[in-house]
């Protein structure tokens, strides 16, 4: 059965534009056009967005912002900013935008102005915040905490870790961050280990308060530390929520003063500026979270306000659809050139493939087309020393996202430039490759020739940024969380449920009291009755 998709005609006339420049060399486009870089560079937000290393021509991106069109982007996107249930298989709204409105406006959902409410969340996060952070918060024993370890999994983890560690420059220093969310007890052992009960803080992060993983290490670090201070009303001092469970949390034995809420329309994945950035704010401080939120905010307005052929989240969805539904490609790496950034890949795989990660479409039919890519990758240099060699001479095609900032956050001579050029060379060597004439003039062997030539032709996007800063990072992860929304769009897929992940939940539910006890009765396949059986013995 055909989809929608394919019969919208910007996705047939798609279709044609693709075998008339499937054959074209980058080489051959940027010779023809020597105004190709500036064409096909966006430079707004802070962000020098070049996207000229893509086999596009003006061309397709005219018809990809059509296509956009007729699946009704600019629609949808007003539907998302203006609060309507667009997350339609959980019936709610899908907001995180409101996460970073400024207090002046407002976004009425059932009559209700929802900013307010976000920044009465904020001020609470602002006032426990500087408590930690200027001593003034102490633990049972009257010591100042000097530990903070946040216990969440997904999306109540990925987040704060990937913000802390990306702005850990701006971090205070005084102050020890752990973030354990594997239910391997492992995981909890180590980030424990060398910490003083009474200079320990837990932030129990979970959306329901009721996630395995997440409860398990709650209660494991409430044995623990009351194993030290033996009274239970050292709890209120050490464990603080973030929920929106509120019942839960009470039933937990966590004081509800001490409990940070957010609302059923932040998803998992978009939640890292709620209070679910609790530890990024005790680390950087309410002034440096509030610029990430500024960051943040300035990406929305870029994306609701620009048109769509200067617009960088837009054009970014597009892009991966063209590489995705025609040139086949599985695979999306994502490449920082900053050692701060070293777990915005892993952030960036929950954000994209949680999200677009889908085989049916809103109506529930079955798509005939690609969703989302792969994400992967690691920082730069470290990844030029291992897997670039199959991004330059593999058999895959593998669009890829490069990160550089100008400035180094710790300048040291000559590292910064060492740093940069190889981020720009990279592009460079993939685009253009090394030809067999370039070889020869060399006077490279002719044995050797076939195994030193790069064909080239494999794309990238190259964005350098000023500086890494609180606020360009907002933007950088706004402008990610925009351009999943433009694909889910294309793909008609609900990008804002994750039942694939919900499954994963009730599965292990149901073989825990069979690891537990020895003398249930197993009726699962032979191969899974096995392993049970393998691991009771
Ligand atoms: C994110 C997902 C998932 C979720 C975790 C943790 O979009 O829904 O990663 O964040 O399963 O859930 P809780 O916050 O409810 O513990």
């Amino acid at each position: 059965m055909k989809t929608k998709l394919k019969e919208t005609l910007a996705w047939k006339k798609l279709e044609k534009h693709f075998n008339d420049i499937e054959n074209i060399h980058l080489r051959e486009l940027f010779f023809l056009d020597k105004e190709r870089a500036k064409k096909f560079t966006i430079r707004d937000e802070g962000i020098y967005f070049d996207f000229s290393k893509h086999r596009i021509t003006t061309e397709t991106i005219d018809l990809l912002i059509s296509l956009a069109r007729e699946r009704g982007l600019e629609e949808k996107m007003a539907a998302m900013f203006s609060g309507k249930r667009i997350n339609t298989t959980e019936n709610r709204a899908v907001l995180h935008v409101a996460l970073r409105t400024p207090i002046e406006e407002e976004i009425i959902i059932d009559g209700h102005n929802i900013v307010t409410d976000v920044h009465e969340v904020l001020d609470k996060m602002d006032w426990f915040s500087s408590k930690v952070r200027n001593g003034e918060w102490k633990g049972f024993t009257e010591k100042p905490i000097k530990n903070i370890v946040n216990i969440g999994i997904g999306g109540s983890d990925l987040g704060p870790v990937m913000a802390y560690e990306a702005l850990k420059y701006y971090s205070n220093r005084d102050l020890e961050f752990r973030f354990v969310s594997n239910v391997d007890g492992d995981d909890f052992t180590e980030a424990v280990k060398t910490f003083n009960p009474e200079e320990t803080l837990f932030i129990v992060s979970s959306k329901t308060f009721t996630t395995l993983e997440t409860m398990t290490n709650a209660h494991t670090a409430r044995k623990w530390l009351l194993a030290a201070l033996k009274d239970e009303k050292a709890v209120a001092r050490h464990f603080v929520a973030v929920s929106t469970n509120e019942k839960a949390v009470e039933a937990f034995g966590i004081d509800t003063h001490n409990m940070f809420g957010f609302w059923d329309w932040v998803g998992g994945r978009y939640s890292m500026d709620s209070a679910i950035g609790l530890s990024t704010m005790i680390a950087i401080g309410a002034e440096q979270f509030k610029d990430m939120l500024s960051g943040f905010h300035s990406m929305d307005e870029h994306f609701r306000n620009t048109p769509l052929n200067k617009n960088i989240p837009v054009i970014m969805g597009l892009l991966s659809v063209w590489y995705g539904d025609f040139f086949n490609a599985q695979t999306q790496a994502i490449l920082p050139y900053s050692r701060y950034l070293h777990r915005f890949p892993a952030y960036l795989q929950q954000l994209t493939m949680e999200s677009n990660g889908k085989h049916v479409t809103i109506e529930g039919n079955s798509v005939d087309y690609q969703t989302s890519a792969i994400y992967w990758g690691e920082p730069g240099t470290n990844g030029q020393h291992s897997f670039y060699q199959l991004i330059h001479q593999g058999t895959e095609l593998i669009p890829c996202d490069f990160f550089g900032f100008k400035t180094s956050l710790n300048p040291l001579p000559p590292h910064q430039d060492y740093l940069m050029a190889n981020v720009i060379a990279q592009g460079e060597a993939l685009a253009f490759g090394k030809t067999e004439k370039e070889l020869v003039q060399e006077g490279v062997s002719a044995e050797l020739i076939p195994h030193k030539t790069f064909e080239g032709n494999r794309p990238s996007s190259t964005f350098l940024m000023e500086k890494l800063t609180p606020q360009m990072l907002g933007k950088l992860i706004a402008m990610y969380e925009h351009s999943v929304f433009v694909q889910g769009v294309i793909w008609g897929i609900n990008s804002f449920d994750q039942m694939g992940v919900e499954l994963g939940k009730v599965l292990a539910k149901n073989i825990i009291p069979e690891l537990q006890n020895k003398e249930t009765a197993l009726n699962h396949d032979s191969s899974t009755n096995a392993l049970i059986e393998f691991y009771r013995k």
